[in-house]
């Protein structure tokens, strides 16, 4: 089994992205599936495109994209992305789309074809804070894993994907305001390493609740 890993570059002022930094540190190999890595850069337009070269040139099995959410104190693989972006702040090609379709063709949303569930379990019994997010945003984040998923609809149907947020690195919360919350790179790559073991390992996703009330 081949997977296709992927993490945004730096944005918004930050000197490192957590997302790549923590893609760099996994080994090649886990769970006996070899591990593609690839740097995408924080663009609604580019992303994309970079995206769809690498599953054609690699023809991954599986397709794993990774980005920062600085608000959150867990690593939470994706549920769901939705065909809209809007963005808070510009791009880094300065792109600040409002209320735009990611594709005109395509539908509402679309699940994560991964088994969300059994990713979070299994980063939770390595003692690594995790759960499942129902909401990406609408940022390039969502617009890469809505795009991922509707190239996997319309072009790679037999590749698996889904897209997993992580927190800011421990370094990237020292000048901020108190309470920000951080994790360290070690234990965020380790996270995704138990994700990608949950992914290889689990056909179908555990039936056990972990949806929320609000
Ligand atoms: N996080 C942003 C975009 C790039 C990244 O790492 C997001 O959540 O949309």
């Amino acid at each position: 089994m081949k997977i296709l890993l992927t993490g945004f570059d730096p944005f918004d002022r930050e000197k490192v992205n957590p997302a790549f930094e923590a893609v760099k540190l996994l080994p090649g190999t886990i769970a006996g599936a070899q591990i593609v890595k690839l740097e995408v850069p924080t663009q609604f337009v580019r992303a994309g495109e970079v995206l769809e070269a690498a599953m054609a040139e690699h023809k991954p099995d599986v397709v794993i994209c990774v980005g920062q959410a600085g608000a959150r104190a867990a690593i939470t693989p994706e549920k769901v992305a939705i065909n809209l972006m809007d963005g808070r702040i510009p791009d880094n090609a300065g792109y600040q789309p409002v209320d735009v379709p990611i594709r005109a063709d395509g539908p509402a949303a679309y699940f994560a074809t991964l088994p969300v569930k059994a990713m979070v379990q299994r980063m939770q019994d390595a003692g690594i804070p995790a759960a499942v997010s129902y909401t990406a945003g609408t940022y390039v984040c969502n617009s890469l894993m809505y795009t991922l998923l509707f190239l996997i609809d319309r072009k790679f149907p037999s590749v698996r994907g889904g897209f997993i947020h992580v927190p800011y690195a421990m370094e990237q919360a020292v000048n901020k305001p108190l309470g920000t919350p951080s994790m360290d790179l070690r234990q965020i790559s380790r996270g995704l390493e138990k994700a990608v073991e949950a992914v290889v390992i689990c056909g179908r996703d555990t039936a056990v609740p972990m949806g929320t009330t609000h």
